[in-house]
């Protein structure tokens, strides 16, 4: 594989930038969607109040994160006191309530990695998944929220690398590729690095924020309006920063020896980390630190063939970024 990191940005990048917020616009949810989640959540806060007078439901992932794109499912998760009870049956339970309200498609995965209830909902036509006190994914949703805020470049590169994802089938875990969470964390991650940064690193700051969740300390500097116009010293525009996210991912990135980090702003070496010696699963081939959960790996779903797979996808899209002629359709045809 050759090594190109020395390429350069085409100096007539800019002419993508229009073409590309295009795209990122049409991504962009309406706001009737919103209200459609809104209305999907009440009907199952009524639902589930009446059985678990004290629980709560959390909207999580995509819907709740800011990243969601048009017509995706939503995550919820349902917090409930947690002395003696089995999440399997809570499950089942849940599941014959959402039934009998005629919640369409209704399925108790009991089993799953995180077990799950799924539905769809006849009258908004949303899809919908339910965990039960999932709480870090609760937390690390508002942490990406967050991040949000900062600065609209982070929204406009992770739609595009998320669109870009799906497009060429990068996006399937239970295949051994990213998940969007992990896309995301790369988007930040990789604006957390840029010269001069165009994102700050939120957990290495004085925390305003604190929670214990599952035992993990999730602590961070979270009063984001005063970090509005912190990437602005940077002025690069859109299709740099996709050329150059790309580039990095495809030519740059050190799959051997580095990890991704959100949490401290940088790219670590993997031999200060725990991740290699993580029993059960040996491989590592791309490591991406969970932010709060620092032991797991958002890549360890990726094997010896999936790997190739991505890197060969990285590859295209640079190359594709650096020659040619009508990027923004070939970055996104279909695999
Ligand atoms: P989509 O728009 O649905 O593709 P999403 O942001 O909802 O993107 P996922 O469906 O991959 O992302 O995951 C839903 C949320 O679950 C996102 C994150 O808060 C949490 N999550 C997903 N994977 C992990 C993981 N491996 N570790 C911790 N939290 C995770
Ligand atoms: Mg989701």
């Amino acid at each position: 594989r050759m090594m190109k990191s020395k390429m350069s940005c085409p100096i007539d990048i800019d002419r993508l930038n229009a073409p590309l917020l295009e795209i990122y616009e049409s991504l962009i949810p309406a706001e009737e969607e919103k209200a459609k989640q809104k209305q999907l959540l009440t009907l199952l806060e009524k639902i589930v109040s009446k059985e678990w007078p004290n629980a709560k439901l959390f909207l999580y992932g995509s819907c709740a994160n800011s990243f969601g794109v048009s017509k995706s499912d939503i995550d919820v998760c349902l917090a409930i006191e947690d002395e003696g009870i089995d999440k399997s049956e809570v499950l089942l339970k849940l599941a014959e309530l959402l039934q009998s309200d005629n919640l369409q498609n209704v399925q108790a995965l009991t089993r799953a990695r995180v077990p799950i209830v799924k539905l769809m909902d006849p009258v908004t036509g949303i899809s919908c998944d339910i965990c039960i006190n999932n709480l870090l994914a609760v937390t690390n949703t508002k942490l990406l929220h967050d991040y949000s805020k900062i600065d609209v470049r982070l929204h406009q590169l992770a739609l595009i690398v998320k669109h870009w994802a799906k497009s060429r089938g990068v996006n399937e875990t239970y295949q051994g590729t990213l998940s969007s969470y992990a896309y995301v964390l790369m988007c930040i991650n990789f604006l957390q690095q840029r010269t001069p940064a165009i994102l700050p690193c939120l957990q290495g700051l004085e925390a305003t924020y604190k929670v214990t969740v599952d035992d993990i300390e999730c602590a961070y500097f979270d009063q984001v309006d005063i970090l509005v116009g912190f990437g602005a010293p940077n002025k690069e525009g859109i299709a740099q920063l996709v050329w150059a996210f790309f580039n990095y991912w495809a030519y740059c990135h050190d799959y051997a020896n580095s990890v991704i980090s959100v949490r401290t702003g940088r790219i670590l070496s993997k031999h200060n980390k725990d991740l290699t010696r993580r029993v059960g699963n040996g491989r590592h081939l791309i490591c991406i630190e969970d932010p709060f959960d620092t032991s797991h790996n958002l890549g360890r779903v990726v094997d010896g063939n999936s790997i190739r797979v991505l890197r060969e996808e990285f590859e295209r899209a640079a190359h594709i970024m650096q020659f040619d002629p009508n990027p923004c359709i070939s970055l996104f045809e279909p695999y």
